[in-house]
């Protein structure tokens, strides 16, 4: 049975804007997945450690038969293919893809927190995220218009309206 899944991605290196579009390409090529729904484009003031470039965000929900692990594997290996290098925390990334949430699972495995555990404070998920499930409630019964209302716009600017964004 396919499951939605919400993905947010994060991009502040090596043209931003390109990362992200190719990386919703990406996703929907996995056998397994497909993109339903995107959100607009934002740049986003980075949080984490001072002097790196602005990010761009998205979020994406997919339909998808992986369960969440499998999932996991293959956005890791998309992260891969875009030449990520994980070094610093919350430091500059060609891609990040972070699993917000898979269908209304609550999951704590080693690997794997969903919900994604910070997405409640980073406006540059919450704000995309309500583009394209506006009705949204989390597994713990919070409302997804209630969680951004409680959140600034600050930092957040909204570059492309709709995919394809460049
Ligand atoms: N991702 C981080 C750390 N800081 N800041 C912005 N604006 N956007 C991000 O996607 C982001 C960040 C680590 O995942
Ligand atoms: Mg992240
Ligand atoms: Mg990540």
């Amino acid at each position: 049975m396919a499951e939605t899944a919400y993905i947010a991605l994060g991009s502040n290196l090596e043209k931003p804007e390109l990362q992200l579009q190719r990386a919703v390409d990406d996703i929907d090529t996995v056998s397994g997945m497909t993109v339903s729904a995107c959100s607009r484009l934002y740049r986003s003031d980075p949080v984490g450690p001072p002097g790196q470039p602005d990010y761009c965000n998205a979020v994406v929900a997919v339909k998808t038969t992986l369960k969440p692990l499998q999932l996991l594997d293959s956005l890791q290996s998309i992260e891969n293919a875009h030449g990520r290098i994980r070094s610093v925390r919350w430091g500059p990334r060609t891609l990040d893809l972070d699993i917000l949430l898979y269908d209304n699972q609550i999951i704590e495995s080693e690997r794997l927190t969903v919900p994604h555990y910070q997405m409640h404070v980073r406006n540059f998920v919450l704000y995309p995220l309500l583009d394209i499930a506006p009705g949204l409630e989390l597994p713990n019964g919070k409302k997804l218009k209630a969680m951004v209302d409680e959140l600034s716009y600050q930092g957040l600017n909204v570059i492309a309206e709709s995919y394809p964004w460049i």
